[in-house]
């Protein structure tokens, strides 16, 4: 079982790297699944608008965004992630528990410790093997993001010191789990940061 999770702040280039890496693997012979949360299924991806989408004067209740990004994985976990990686596919997927736990954990402050004990219980014991963190400098990876779409969504439009957060819970996680939680440099070229990934990839030898 194969099971390879992306992370980072905002614009961070997963999408980027998820790409390259499909590819290559794809190139090898190798059944590979790409998916990303929230979403990755038609509920999944019915709870992502509401979680993406601006909304004047109606914050949502950071239990409830919690709730919201769980039930996207809960539905993407059993329809998806489970049977591609019962049939021995690589499943590579753009943000998994980690993001809970940096984003509704630190950042929306109910306890990074509270939700990965939860994040655990939801998934049900499937985990990453691996996980690849590309970090960036949050400013930098906000402006990539809205280069690239123009506007920023619910989640973006957040001030900078809640993305500050989210980076700083990313570099706890890669301090608890560093065996699994490997740290890219996002600020390299993509080509840079492929080539470092690959070499993650090779010596973990999935
Ligand atoms: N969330 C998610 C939670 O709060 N809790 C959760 O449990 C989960 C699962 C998802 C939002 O939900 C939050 C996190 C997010 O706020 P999303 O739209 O999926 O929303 O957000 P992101 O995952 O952040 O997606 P982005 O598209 O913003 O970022 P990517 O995928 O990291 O970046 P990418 O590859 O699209 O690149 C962005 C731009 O930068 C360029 C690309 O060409 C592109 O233009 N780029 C580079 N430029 C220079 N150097 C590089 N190395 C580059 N790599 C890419």
């Amino acid at each position: 079982m194969t099971f390879i999770t992306f992370e980072g702040g905002e614009g961070a280039g997963k999408t980027t790297l998820i790409e390259k890496i499909a590819f290559r693997l794809s190139g090898q012979n190798r059944s590979v699944l790409r998916t990303r949360e929230p979403g990755g299924t038609r509920v999944g991806e019915e709870i992502r608008k509401i979680l993406l989408e601006r909304r004047e004067g109606e914050p949502l209740s950071p239990y409830a965004e919690l709730s919201l990004f769980l039930a996207s994985r809960a539905q993407h976990l059993s329809e998806i992630i489970k049977p591609a990686l019962e049939k021995g596919a690589i499943v590579l997927c753009d943000r998994f528990n980690d993001s809970s736990i940096a984003y509704q954990g630190m950042a929306r402050g109910l306890g990074m410790d509270e939700v990965e004990k939860v994040c655990r219980f939801m998934s049900g014991g499937i985990e990453p093997a691996l996980t690849l963190y590309l970090d960036i400098d949050p400013e930098m990876g906000l402006a990539r993001a809205k280069r690239d779409r123009g506007g920023q969504d619910r989640m973006e439009s957040e001030a900078i010191a809640f993305h500050k957060k989210i980076r700083e819970a990313y570099l706890r996680i890669h301090k608890k789990h560093p065996k699994r939680f490997h740290l890219l440099d996002a600020a390299m070229s993509p080509e840079r940061v492929f080539e470092e990934a690959m070499k993650i990839i090779d010596a973990s030898h999935v």
